[in-house]
């Protein structure tokens, strides 16, 4: 029995490890496939003006992306209290206020918090913000001793000193190389960022997190049309901004809504289903995110959905190797975001992500920009490295590998200084 169970673990870690390499790599064996006209609806009209396109294209985009990709909220929970818990005028090389903020949300007998940590120019009466999740807890982002550990489930990782699910003083700063604070403040904006495990643990497990509070009786998880994690973490977000428009530190209407990969895919799904963020950044989100799902390059929908069985709604496995029928694709997730600013973002080495895929969809939401007369991505042909193309919908592809680098922030901050103005 005991050999049985080995063996099952051992080919199963196999089959895990492989995931990655046996991808499609290799430009020439990419299928052909179809990327669905962005101004044409699910009856074939063709869209012409922004009116049509908020009337009836944009809507039943957004109802598809909704009940078959990330799932419906299945109702509504406002904010039950909130508390600054901590807050010093003299973080940052003095530079920046820092808040650290408790939003607390109950119902019946259930409770969740999720604690917001924020840097704030001290110069800004108002400052615009960055908001975004980050994947190892508040304290991970900086040094500062100040910033409290969250204790919330966390992914093991040894090498952060995170061992029985449980963040530590050790992974103290060992993310700040992804989190560029001084620059931050010194452009004029200000940064608020969420421990994302706090909104929903990123397990497959819908036991936890903020999923149970919408649960009818004897219901244990979401139904095929409802909220995976993602949707989880974007409701997260979406709070967060209500807290934002309560803080008198924070100009409400210039809150731009950053991710990087898994949370690159979550603050696309933020920008197309809350119109109250005023941009919206993508970092190396790919499969699920910026990248063409149709274009098989990296990771495929199947993959995604079996590596992460919780982070799409269950309507979304229909599409598991079976791309051709989806009516949509991610061009479409982007185009829903117009008329406000998008950047998506690539790292040539990230070829799971698929560059290309990432590029192209940006560029094919780009006709709906342009119906509110807005600049998009305008040649197929991909830039450069390290060439960013910064128009309302902004794209570059730079060096290295899947990661946010200093590169990244300073073309962050160019852009949305300029998109904000
Ligand atoms: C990978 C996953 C990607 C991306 C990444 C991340 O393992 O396949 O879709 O989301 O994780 O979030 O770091």
């Amino acid at each position: 029995m005991k050999i049985f169970t080995i063996l099952f673990v051992f080919i199963f870690s196999i089959q895990f490890a492989f995931a990655q390499f046996d991808a499609n790599y290799d430009e020439s064996k990419v299928p052909k496939f179809d990327v669905p006209d962005v101004l044409k609806t699910f009856k074939g009209k063709k869209v012409s003006n922004s009116k049509q396109w908020e009337k009836k294209g944009r809507p039943e985009l957004l109802q598809f992306f909704t009940q078959n990709v990330y799932g419906e909220v299945p109702g509504e929970l406002k904010i039950s209290s909130f508390e600054v818990v901590e807050e010093s005028n003299n973080a940052v090389n003095g530079k920046a206020k820092r808040k650290q903020i408790d939003i607390t949300f109950q119902k019946d007998d259930l409770t969740l918090d999720f604690t917001i940590l924020m840097y704030l120019p001290k110069n800004v009466d108002k400052a615009p913000l960055f908001v975004g999740y980050n994947f190892f807890g508040n304290h991970t982002i900086t040094e500062d001793v100040n910033v409290i550990i969250s204790d919330s489930w966390a992914r093991d990782n040894a090498s952060f000193g995170i061992i029985n699910n449980q963040l530590t003083e050790q992974s103290r700063g060992v993310r700040t190389n992804r989190w560029a604070i001084e620059k931050i403040i010194d452009a004029g904006f200000g940064l608020a960022t969420i421990y994302y495990c706090e909104v929903d643990p990123d397990t497959d497990d819908f036991s936890n997190g903020i999923h149970p509070f919408f649960y009818e009786e004897n219901q244990q998880q979401p139904a095929s049309q409802e909220w995976g994690s993602i949707a989880a973490w974007t409701w997260g977000l979406s709070r967060s901004m209500d807290y934002f428009e309560q803080d008198s530190n924070v100009d409400e209407s210039k809150v731009i809504v950053f991710g990087h990969s898994r949370l690159g895919k979550t603050s696309l799904w933020a920008g197309a289903t809350d119109k109250r963020f005023a941009a919206v950044i993508s970092n190396n989100s790919g499969c699920g995110g910026a990248a063409l799902s149709k274009r098989r390059f990296g990771e495929t929908v199947w993959r995604i959905n079996n590596n992460f069985p919780h982070w799409f709604c269950k309507n979304f496995k229909m599409y598991s190797k079976n791309e051709g029928a989806l009516p949509v694709d991610q061009h479409q997730l982007i185009s829903l975001i117009a008329p406000r600013p998008v950047y998506v973002a690539s790292a040539v080495e990230d070829r799971w992500s698929d560059p290309r895929g990432e590029f192209l969809s940006a560029f094919y939401a780009s006709p709906v920009y342009k119906l509110y007369g807005k600049d998009g991505i305008q040649s197929n042909e991909m830039p450069e490295l390290d060439q960013p193309i910064q128009n309302t919908v902004a794209y570059h592809i730079r060096e290295g590998k899947h990661d946010v680098t200093d590169y990244d922030w300073e073309q962050y901050l160019k852009w949305a200084k300029e998109q904000l103005k």
